[in-house]
């Protein structure tokens, strides 16, 4: 299937993370960001058992499934597959981008990321159906195993050479948020400045509204 046409509407992509929540669980993340318009919820747990993972997956797909937002899991194929997920997101460190897609076939959402350019294309021609393409500024308290920040260039090169949806991640927040859709990105896919805030829908809100802006100046609507 082309997913191309939803993924380009995906302003706000929300990754939920226990660890920055101040107590929330990965459900409440999610249903705080819907209520501030999130598009997409990512479950992203590097620690929870198999068992834990499924259950918080089950019940966000309700959650999404009530609210038509879509529902991607990270890394894990299995929970993804065993939920009815929209899609599954793989960095370069998880099985390869061609195999995720074989495994889930071509109805699901296939999520790629990317830090340089040459991955961004690989993963293109392995079937991703969008790119993460960062970190774009900063990734420390959330991903300390990633590479150092690409700025603004990844995704200019990205935006040039691939056709595929581009979401921008990596230290993004409401200073630099527009900054990334200039530079290419259609979306923005974010962490500590939405989990982390004391107003989850109100800071889901705000980015949202500086992507859907700024992409409007564009005429990328
Ligand atoms: N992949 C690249 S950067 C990153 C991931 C998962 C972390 C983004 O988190 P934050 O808090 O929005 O910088
Ligand atoms: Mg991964």
């Amino acid at each position: 299937m082309n997913f191309s046409s939803i993924i380009k509407n995906w302003h706000l992509y929300v990754i939920t993370d226990e660890q920055l929540s101040k107590g929330r669980s990965h459900a409440e993340i999610a249903r705080l960001a819907i209520e501030g318009g999130a598009d997409v919820i990512q479950l992203r747990d590097k620690m929870a058992s198999s068992r834990i993972l499924y259950e918080h997956a089950l019940t966000i797909r309700k959650i999404t499934r009530e609210s038509n937002t879509s529902f991607i899991v990270n890394d894990r194929l299995d929970i993804a597959l065993a939920v009815d997920a929209d899609g599954v997101h793989v960095g370069q460190k998880d099985l390869p981008a061609r195999v995720a897609r074989r495994l889930i076939g071509e109805n699901k959402i296939l999520g790629v990321s990317a830090e340089t350019l040459e991955e961004a294309i690989q993963a293109e021609k392995d079937g991703a159906d969008y790119l993460g393409a960062g970190p774009i500024f900063e990734a420390r308290s959330t991903k300390p195993d990633a590479g150092e920040p690409t700025a603004l260039l990844l995704l200019q090169n990205i935006r040039q050479n691939c056709q595929v949806p581009i979401i921008a991640i990596g230290g993004i927040n409401q200073m630099n948020a527009a900054a990334t859709v200039w530079a290419g990105a259609d979306g923005i896919a974010v962490i500590s400045a939405i989990v982390a805030a004391d107003d989850i829908v109100a800071a889901s809100h705000e980015l949202r509204e500086i992507v859907i802006n700024e992409r409007e100046k564009l005429g990328r609507r």
